[in-house]
């Protein structure tokens, strides 16, 4: 091994926590990630890191890495061209479906992952130069529901504060493996260890958060509203309320606590499969709470009831007082709101809610396979693999095959990519500057650019630039428009902030074409080049809210905070503390018309009523068993690492079965079965676990051999075997978490 440089600062980008790393580069070359560690001086991780991070290298080198733009055959297979030939080609397709259906027919998903967020943050510029106006990404396949509950009920987003809890409440999340809490191992690890404080979790599985709660609820899978509904029972009729909170910042309480005197507690607990006692215990836990803190996630978002589900949880919020104090929920002040939002608009073509802007996931192919005269008829696809992440990948990929036009911008060939007419190769998230908006932090928010590890090799681009030389072969943006900009960067970074302000306030088009137009004009130091665009975005940030940035250091003017805190972001390779909130605005962030929390919400009452009346109605004969389709696992990483042998432990993604459901069927461990839903049949290895309950199954997230079974990722591809007509009716949310199944020996024996 040559000699290694030194430690470097980066982050993971394998969760939203992006941990902030040091790491070591060399290997033969000096362009692999050796050692990593935590970085002790990120402001929020603050060294921390689990053991997923250690793996980075398998992205870096993943094997199947673009590093040309590819343009398909009529035969399917890929030719290799230059980047004037891919941008040309794929400006004029682009723009003869524009005007021959109009630009709101080319849609546009993804933008970003785990730990990219900057592509989505110049597509706006490609995105206006096509008139493109539907899109989407992952958030409309899990947060939908919950943006949609918030937005009517607090006007805003909020999140918990686990660190100081007494009570904290993991709702269908398993945050030992999945995180989204920063540092949670140590976090979790406090809560268990200290007698004063309590932590619960509802799973109905025995998770690795589950060991060490205080109290498990253990939930029969789907029916968490039953749950919910009992324990919210307990806290009204015990008159757990926090009448003083709800009289000064909550209205219409009452008809919503009529409801839940109403409900039928013996029946709810029995629904759920759990001791009405613990079900007691454990609401009047979190009634008495001093301060509580809660997280509800995939295993209640992706589910039966997931949007009524988020109502009744942050009705727990709202009744036990839980917002605006240490330990309990608040609403940061982020760079940019991308979390939470109403439903606004209609999608043209299923005429489905479109909640923060964004076409439910599982209606995407039904707004492409269809006859309507605005159906999409293009889409470009960005740092996302949809064709492998959305319920039932085979209509996705019947979808994509009726699209006109297909661009797919990755740094992998991935299952969308196989589908595309062209393939855009993107620099890996260590070969450009990269960022995420996943900041949500309180009351000290921070933001991390995180400067480019390596060259990038030939052949490869950052986003920025394929925005940038999309929109000028488009003709958006012109030289016109960029030298003004280009004489006042010579006079400094002040100067360029009058001038790019003036421009940006006085014309509502040009906040599209920023993004480009920063980056074509800003003279960066090359490792951080593809932070250009967070100018415009700071400087929106030091217009809302100049007092949380002058806390944070960032005084002045606007454009004088913008400018420092520009500079300190470019300059911090740990990341910067932009904001500083306090606890006691927290409530003032509450953003519905009359500025209260609204108690009911009258769709979702009546929804709950009817469930309290119907009880769970969700078996099937034919299927006895439940599938949850995409368990998060120390090895798995959606599909960002794509390297099967970065995987030491479950290599292929063994479905886990509970021990009696294995004996019943004479199934031992490590024993293949057949996994059959109404969409798919699989052969798939078991893991026999004590963890499992009866009749519940779970497969890992991420894995898969993608169509044809060619690819490299190995395991189950989950999305083969899930339905898109199985989802929420109020935000069309994928049931991912609840597929009904059957399982059979691979001799044929059905499991009784
Ligand atoms: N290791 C790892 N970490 C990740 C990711 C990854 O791929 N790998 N992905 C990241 C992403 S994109 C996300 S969105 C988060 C998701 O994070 P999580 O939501 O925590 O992830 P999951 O494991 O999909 O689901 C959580 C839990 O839901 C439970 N569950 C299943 N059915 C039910 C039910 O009926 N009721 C209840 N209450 N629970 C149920 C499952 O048993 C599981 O333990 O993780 C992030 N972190
Ligand atoms: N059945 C089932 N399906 C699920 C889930 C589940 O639990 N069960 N979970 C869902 C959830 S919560 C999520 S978040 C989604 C995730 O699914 P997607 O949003 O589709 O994203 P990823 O799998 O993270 O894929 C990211 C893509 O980005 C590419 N990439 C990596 N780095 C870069 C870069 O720098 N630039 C570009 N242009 N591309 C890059 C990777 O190669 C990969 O193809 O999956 C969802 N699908
Ligand atoms: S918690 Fe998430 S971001 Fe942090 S090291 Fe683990 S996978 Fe990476
Ligand atoms: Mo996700």
């Amino acid at each position: 091994m040559a000699a290694t440089t030194d430690w470097k600062q980066t982050a993971c980008i394998l969760c939203e926590c992006n941990c902030g790393l040091e790491v070591e580069l060399g290997g033969e070359d000096g362009r692999h990630l050796v050692r990593l560690r935590g970085d002790k001086r990120h402001p929020v991780s603050q060294g921390y890191a689990c053991e997923k991070a250690h793996r980075l290298d398998h992205y870096q080198h993943g094997p199947d890495r673009l590093t040309t733009p590819l343009r398909r055959r009529p035969d399917g297979t890929f030719e290799p061209i230059d980047w004037d030939t891919a941008i040309r080609e794929v400006a004029a397709r682009l723009a003869a479906v524009r005007d021959t259906y109009g630009g709101d027919t080319i849609f546009y998903y993804g933008g970003g992952g785990q730990g990219n967020h900057l592509p989505g943050a110049y597509s706006p510029t490609t995105r206006r130069a096509l008139g493109s106006r539907w899109r989407s990404n992952a958030l409309a396949q899990e947060k939908t529901g919950e943006f949609w509950v918030s937005d009517r009920m607090f006007g805003t987003y909020t999140r918990a504060d686990f660190e100081h809890c007494d009570v904290g409440l993991f709702l269908g999340k398993n945050p030992w493996h999945s995180h989204s809490i920063p540092r949670a191992r140590v976090t979790l690890k406090e809560i268990a260890k200290d007698p004063a404080r309590t932590l619960i979790v509802i799973d109905p599985r025995r998770t690795e958060t589950a060991e060490l709660a205080d109290i498990h609820l253990q939930v029969r899978p789907g029916r968490d509203a039953w749950l919910l509904a009992a324990m919210l029972h307990v806290i009204v009729t015990e008159d757990l309320v926090r009448h003083d909170f709800l009289e000064a910042n909550a209205v219409e309480v009452e008809p919503t606590l009529d409801v839940l005197r109403a409900i039928p507690f013996g029946e709810c607990c029995e629904h759920a499969g759990i001791d009405p006692e613990l079900v007691r215990r454990a609401a009047r836990i979190i009634g008495n709470a001093r301060a509580f803190a809660s997280f509800e996630d995939l295993g209640v978002q992706m589910n039966r009831q997931s949007t009524l589900v988020s109502y009744l949880h942050r009705l727990l919020v709202v009744f036990t007082g839980s917002i605006g104090r240490p330990g309990t929920h608040f609403a940061p002040t982020t760079l940019v709101q991308f979390m939470g939002g109403g439903a606004s608009r209609r999608s043209p073509v299923a005429n489905a809610p479109i909640i923060a802007g964004l076409v439910p996931c599982n209606l995407i192919a039904e707004e492409i396979l269809s006859d309507h005269p605005k159906r999409y008829r293009a889409m470009i696809v960005e740092a996302a693999n949809p064709a492998h992440s959305l319920a039932d990948s085979k209509r996705f990929r019947e979808a994509m095959a009726a699209l006109d036009t297909v661009v797919v911008i990755d740094v992998a060939m991935s299952e969308t990519a196989k589908q595309a007419h062209y393939v855009l190769p993107a620099a890996t998230q260590f070969e450009k500057a990269e960022a995420t908006f996943f900041n949500f932090d309180f009351p000290s928010n921070a933001f991390h650019l995180r400067p480019r590890l390596f060259d990038r090799p030939e052949g490869v681009l950052p986003e920025a630039e394929i925005h940038a030389r999309l929109a000028e072969a488009l003709g958006a943006v012109t030289e016109e428009m960029l030298a003004p900009l280009r004489e006042a960067a010579t006079r400094g970074l002040a100067a360029y902030a009058e001038a790019f302000a003036a421009r940006l306030f006085s014309d509502p088009m040009y906040q599209w074409l920023a993004p480009v137009i920063l980056y074509r004009t800003l003279k960066l130091p090359e490792a951080v080049r593809e932070g250009a665009v967070m100018f415009a975005l700071v400087l929106k940030k030091a217009f809302e809210s100049p007092v949380q940035l002058a806390r944070a250091g960032f005084s002045g003017t606007p454009i004088e905070a913008a400018v420092r805190l520009f500079e300190a972001i470019l300059t911090s390779p740990s990341g910067v503390i932009f904001a500083v909130d306090e606890w006691s605005e927290v409530l003032q962030r509450i953003g519905t018309k009359d500025r209260k929390i609204h108690v009911s919400l009258p769709d979702l009452l009546e929804e709950l009523e009817k469930c309290m009346r119907s009880g769970p109605n969700d078996h099937d004969e034919r299927f006895p068993f439940v599938l949850s389709a995409g368990e998060r696992r120390s090895f798995t990483a959606n599909t960002i690492i794509r390297d099967p042998s970065w995987r030491k432990k479950d290599a292929s993604g063994a479905l886990r079965m509970n021990p009696e459901d294995a004996a019943a069927l004479g199934v031992g461990d490590g024993d293949t079965v057949r996994l059959t839903t109404k969409r798919g049949s699989v052969i798939v290895a078991t893991e026999i676990s004590n963890a499992m309950q009866r009749g519940h199954v779970s497969l890992p997230n991420g894995m898969g051999a993608g169509p044809g079974g060619d690819g490299l990722l190995g395991g189950v591809a989950p999305n083969e075997l899930t339905a898109l007509e199985e989802r929420d009716p109020f935000a069309g949310t994928p049931w991912h978490k609840h597929v009904p199944a059957r399982i059979e020996r691979t001799d044929g024996t059905a499991l009784a």
